[in-house]
């Protein structure tokens, strides 16, 4: 019981001790440009016009003009229910599908990172109003250490970029989850 007392009290002071240290570290938050974003730009942005309520694909080229490897690591827009970064892959069956990349896009020292169809893209999904050529839609990016970036996307009116994602698109099957990457694709055996 007084052993026990002790160390609550041992503790205390310490808990007290790390309090009193936090106070006179400088504030290192306070230099934002140190921030990733501040390396990272988006050059020629644009998105495939969509119905509202359907997804699209964004594109564009992801700039680093920093010495360190930039990780974008999640996206958001106004304009979509969610936004998710994608890669496009073979799947089991030789289906070129579209799926989440893990890890994010990473952008390396003083290069760049291509999104483009039929390769990594920004999907938007579940858009608010439908996306007409000329219109703009904003993404926000986010890196890995939570600065943002935002993006000027243009909608254009573009055939491609159709690769099937999870369960097939115009089935009735649209909101059945984003994470259904192990649905089977049946879209082959054509009726
Ligand atoms: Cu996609």
């Amino acid at each position: 019981m007084k052993k026990f007392t002790l160390a609550a009290a041992v503790l205390a002071v310490s808990a007290a001790a790390l309090t009193g240290c936090g106070s006179s570290t400088p504030a290192a938050d306070n230099s934002p440009a140190a921030e990733d974003a501040a390396s990272l730009s988006m050059s020629g942005a644009w998105a495939k016009a969509a119905e509202a309520g359907g997804m699209t694909g964004a594109f564009g080229t992801l700039e680093n003009d920093g010495d360190e490897d930039l990780t974008v690591v999640s996206a958001s827009s106004s304009a979509a229910s969610t936004v998710e970064l994608h890669e496009v892959a073979m799947d089991d069956d030789g289906a070129m599908v579209m799926r989440q990349i893990e890890g994010g896009f990473v952008v390396p020292a003083g290069s760049g990172y291509l999104l483009e169809p039929g390769a990594s893209h920004l999907m938007l999904m579940g858009l608010t109003d439908g996306l007409l050529a000329g219109d703009t839609v904003t993404i926000t990016l986010e890196l890995a250490d939570g600065s943002t970036l935002d993006v000027d996307a243009v909608a254009k009116d573009y055939a491609g970029a159709n690769e099937s994602y999870g369960a097939e698109e115009g089935h009735g099957g649209e909101r059945n989850g984003a994470e259904t990457h192990g649905a089977e694709s049946h879209g082959a055996a054509d009726h």
